[in-house]
């Protein structure tokens, strides 16, 4: 039986090998990878944070964890891909410029993409006139940008402003997320959509191509 406190303990510990371990055994156990997900992984990072905040952990403590819960989550991201066949829609996604926080990011793009929608991950650390590079090269349905800083989170009605100067800003709908936006920030900014977490921005992202 997978010792799912294990794999709490060890993001939190900032321990990858065990992370790896439990979660294969959970796995094959076949425990549903969104209860791994939201009750150990996002938790453990959760705690991580925390003690970052309380002055108890520092940088290289964030960092640790987040190697530990990337090398879990990618074992668990084949297993987020649904049965869909046909592209739903394209989405490009990516962490705006001066962030680089990139593990809700992903796990978002892997339940859009699992969900049946054609992802293009633009990465971290992304300026406007990339987006709008990107938007005009891929031609998504979604513009789907994220960020985790309050002081990053801004820039996100700069890019919506950019696409409203390059007059592009109708041919594609905006969806923001990360842990310091909200519903409200959202409508400021003019974004077309919010969502607190990955399972909802899938039903954001259906609801916004009309699906
Ligand atoms: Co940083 N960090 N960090 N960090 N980090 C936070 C965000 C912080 C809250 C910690 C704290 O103080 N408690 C704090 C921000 C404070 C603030 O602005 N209010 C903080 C800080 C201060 C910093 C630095 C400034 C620290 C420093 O250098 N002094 C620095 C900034 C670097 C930069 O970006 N320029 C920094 C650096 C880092 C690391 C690089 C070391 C590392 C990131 C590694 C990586 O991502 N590759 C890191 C980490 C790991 C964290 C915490 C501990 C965990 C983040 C995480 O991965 N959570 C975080 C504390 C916390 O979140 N409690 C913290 C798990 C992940 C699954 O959740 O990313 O929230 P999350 O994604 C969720 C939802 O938000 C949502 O869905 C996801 C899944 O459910 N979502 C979307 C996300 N994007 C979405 C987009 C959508 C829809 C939903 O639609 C488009």
């Amino acid at each position: 039986m997978a010792e799912l406190n294990i794999l709490y303990n060890s993001i939190v510990a900032g321990k990858l090998e065990p992370a790896v371990e439990v979660t294969k055994v959970a796995i094959d156990e076949g425990v549903a990878p969104q209860l791994i997900i939201n009750d150990y992984m996002i938790k453990a990072m959760e705690e991580v944070g925390q003690r970052f905040q309380d002055g108890k952990a520092f940088v290289p403590e964030l960092l640790m964890a987040g190697r530990a819960m990337k090398g879990a989550l990618e074992l668990l991201k084949p297993l987020l891909k649904g049965d869909q066949s046909a592209t739903i829609g394209k989405v490009l996604i990516g962490t705006v410029k001066g962030d680089l926080h990139d593990i809700g990011k992903n796990l978002v793009a892997s339940m859009l993409e699992g969900c049946g929608f054609d992802v293009v991950n633009l990465g971290v650390d992304i300026p406007a006139e990339k987006f709008i590079l990107a938007i005009k090269e891929e031609k998504p349905n979604i513009l789907c940008m994220s960020a985790l800083l309050t002081t990053t989170m801004t820039y996100m009605q700069e890019v919506i402003e950019a696409l409203e100067q390059e007059g592009i800003r109708n041919q594609v709908k905006v969806m923001v997320g990360g842990a310091p936006v909200n519903e409200k920030f959202a409508r400021q900014i003019g974004a077309d959509g919010y969502s607190t977490n990955a399972n909802s921005a899938v039903t954001k992202a259906k609801e916004l191509i009309g699906l």
